[in-house]
């Protein structure tokens, strides 16, 4: 945070400071070390101006599954009937009370109030204040701190207080502790990508904690020649094709575009798609489609780099594209790419573009910043342009194949999150994100080494607790798990249920929150999976108390994916196929209610739970990790393939009959 200007202080002086004794002033954040690579140079004049803003904690969250549950329930009255962005912002907005009081301990201090402004989205309020009115107010010092290899300066204090009365009232004050600024990254060889992996978020060296690492799909290492691409529907356990997918679940291509259904995929910088990749899968899956491209919406600089190339680069944007864009077709899909190619990006800022109120809130410890403090320059590399808050549209369904171990963040991060795929319920989003690829284990095979959320990781061929995936478990999106063909099966002759439980390459994301309570839709569910087929493991594992959240919900086909990387077809694995797979099955069925002046399935989790006969229930096949065969596949909903795999032609009766 730079000094806007600087001036004589006299002008706003403090008139009083003095809290009352009945109201002490409390801790409200402290940070207990300076980040890695500042300074602590020299205090602040009294007289510079500092740009203040306080988050104002939301109302009427507790109110907000009852409102959800509302407008997704299958029995309710209210089902369909989406909220507007306007509404949501409305009855989530701080309340005038707490605005008040906020602004009555602003006024002690001698800021008035015509000298605060309230933000649009009224998340929050804003003010210009000296360095001596900030540091009375909270009870601070403030000091420039600076970057050694940058130089860049940056203002911020080491703990501040409120109001003990307030404490509920505020999430917390900016500019403070937080330190908006991330170390630069260095250029990587591929080899060291492969160890490392990526996800969302910004690079970081390999370490355990680094999110979304190995969260991308896995492939063979080989490429198939162009000649042994088997279209043919008997050998879909060897390669999945479109056309395999839609045998398997019983949907045609698509024959309708309604101006009002659309689909998004969400990408982070610097995965990137390849043009060519998509015209030479198109050449082979579906020809009208050669030249057609997702629509873009760049997020925060986001765009496809084309410098850097190899699978663990396009390989997802690729994989993710093709399968959605083909499936769909002729409806269209959006293209969320966020982030630059050298800061990344994390989900929260991807959030931060569709929702301007959620913006205040990121964790400059885990959210990129922009513009981005480590671009020398504007280039297409570096994005120097203004944070992306709010004014982009959601698409009716949202694909994400990354994800992060539910370890790896707090439990107030995370709540937050999700608190916000919870209002794209509200406004008749469904939101998708992968479940995972390493079983029980998290992303790389980690496990989790004791309890409680600082305990370390612990390669999982040593053993070690379960480490579920995250947003996988936050009860308000839908978390998708993988499948196979039955290897040597032939799925037009089969007369039995030809899928099993992803065991190839990957193992499907499954098991239960140590976050996130068991949500109403789902109780009936996974009590009756404790009952009938009770896990051979202890607490010492996982949280058994039957009161958290399981995931998967559901599943589609993750295995042998035929995908055009690099200029080659090659086998892909992974929740990171099955995601999109779902996503474009769940937009033909938003297109079917479009096409019958319905509304948006939106949040489709308590109508999937409540008709289990619209999915192909799994039953074989398990998801071993931490050095356990981890769960097993059943008859019902289980921890490894959720409610199984969708049957279309059903679920969309389901939906239409809605
Ligand atoms: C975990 O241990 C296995 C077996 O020793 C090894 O192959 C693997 O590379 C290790 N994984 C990590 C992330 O260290
Ligand atoms: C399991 O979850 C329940 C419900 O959230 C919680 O009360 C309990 O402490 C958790 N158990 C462990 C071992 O974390
Ligand atoms: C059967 C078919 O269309 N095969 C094509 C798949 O794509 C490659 C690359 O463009 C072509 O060479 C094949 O003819
Ligand atoms: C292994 C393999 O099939 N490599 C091919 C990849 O594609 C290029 C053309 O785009 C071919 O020249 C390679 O033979």
């Amino acid at each position: 945070m730079l000094l806007s200007s600087l001036f004589v202080a006299g002008a706003f002086l403090a008139s009083s400071s003095a809290s009352p004794v009945t109201n002490p002033l409390i801790v409200h954040e402290k940070r207990s070390n300076i980040p890695h690579g500042w300074v602590k140079r020299y205090s602040v004049d009294g007289g510079a101006i500092l740009p203040m803003r306080i988050a104002l904690t939301q109302s009427n969250l507790d109110q907000a599954h009852e409102w959800l549950m509302e407008v997704s329930s299958p029995d309710s009255l209210g089902y369909g009937k989406h909220w507007s962005a306007d509404k949501i912002a409305n009855a989530f907005a701080p309340s005038e009370e707490h605005v008040h009081a906020v602004k009555t301990w602003l006024l002690s201090a001698g800021i008035t109030t015509e000298r605060i402004a309230k933000s649009r989205s009224m998340g929050w309020l804003t003010f210009d204040a000296t360095i001596d009115e900030a540091e009375k107010l909270l009870d601070t010092k403030y000091h420039v701190y600076e970057h050694e290899e940058t130089g860049q300066p940056h203002i911020a204090c080491e703990e501040y207080k409120i109001p003990a009365s307030l404490k509920d009232k505020i999430d917390f004050v900016y500019p403070s502790v937080h330190f908006d600024v991330k170390l630069k990254i260095r250029q990587e060889s591929d080899s060291q990508l492969e160890n490392r992996k990526f996800g969302p978020g910004h690079w970081q060296p390999w370490n355990p904690k680094n999110p979304g690492g190995g969260s991308l799909p896995k492939w063979n290492h080989w490429w198939l020649p162009h000649s042994s691409i088997i279209k043919d529907l008997q050998n879909c356990d060897q390669q999945i094709t479109p056309w395999c997918l839609r045998y398997l679940y019983k949907f045609g291509p698509g024959n309708s575009k309604n101006p009002k259904n659309s689909y998004g995929i969400v990408e982070y910088t610097p995965q990137a798609y390849v043009p060519s990749d998509l015209d030479l899968f198109f050449k082979n899956f579906s020809t009208k489609q050669v030249g057609a491209r997702p629509t873009l919406q760049s997020i925060d600089g986001g765009y496809s780099q084309q410098s850097q190339m190899s699978f663990n680069y396009n390989g997802e944007s690729d994989l993710d594209l093709e399968y959605a864009m083909s499936l769909v077709y002729p409806q269209s899909v959006t293209l969320y790419q966020v982030g630059d190619n050298t800061e990344g990006a994390s989900f929260n800022d991807f959030l931060d573009a569709l929702d301007s109120s959620y913006c205040a809130g990121d964790d400059p410890t885990q959210d990129a910043a922009y513009p981005d403090p480590y671009c020398p320059t504007q280039s297409q590399d570096c994005y120097k342009g203004p944070k992306d808050c709010g004014g982009f549209a959601a698409t009716k369904v949202i694909s994400t194949s990354y994800a992060y171990n539910e370890h790896d963040l707090t439990p107030a991060y995370e709540q937050r999150q999700c608190n916000e795929y919870m209002k794209l319920g509200l406004m008749g989003v469904s939101v998708l994100y992968s479940s995972g690829d390493y079983g029980v284990a998290g992303n790389g095979g980690q496990c989790i080494d004791g309890a409680g959320p600082d305990a370390p990781y612990i390669n999982g061929t040593l053993g070690g607790r379960f480490n579920p995936s995250f947003p996988g478990t936050c009860p308000y999106i839908t978390s998708v798990g993988a499948t196979q063909i039955k290897p040597g099966t032939n799925i037009v002759t089969s007369r039995t249920q030809p899928e099993q439980a992803c065991e190839t390459v990957i193992y499907s994301g499954g098991g239960f929150s140590n976050v996130f309570s068991l949500p109403s839709y789902q109780a009936n569910a996974v009590q009756t999976w404790f009952r009938e087929h009770p896990p051979p493991y202890g607490s010492d594992k996982f949280n058994n108390s039957q009161k958290t959240r399981g995931f998967p919900d559901i599943s589609a086909n993750g295995a042998n994916y035929v995908v055009a990387v690099d200029g080659n077809f090659t086998l892909v694995y992974g929740t990171s196929a099955s995601s999109p797979t779902l996503g474009s099955i769940l937009t033909l069925i938003n297109e079917a209610r479009y096409n019958a002046g319905k509304s948006s399935i939106g949040f489709i989790n308590p109508v999937a739970y409540a008709h289990p006969e619209a999915f192909n229930d799994i039953t074989e096949g398990g998801n071993q990790g931490c050095n356990t065969p981890g769960f097993s596949a059943a008859t019902g909903w289980d921890p490894v393939t959720g409610l199984g795999t969708p049957n279309f032609p059903r679920l969309r009766d389901v939906f239409l009959r809605m």
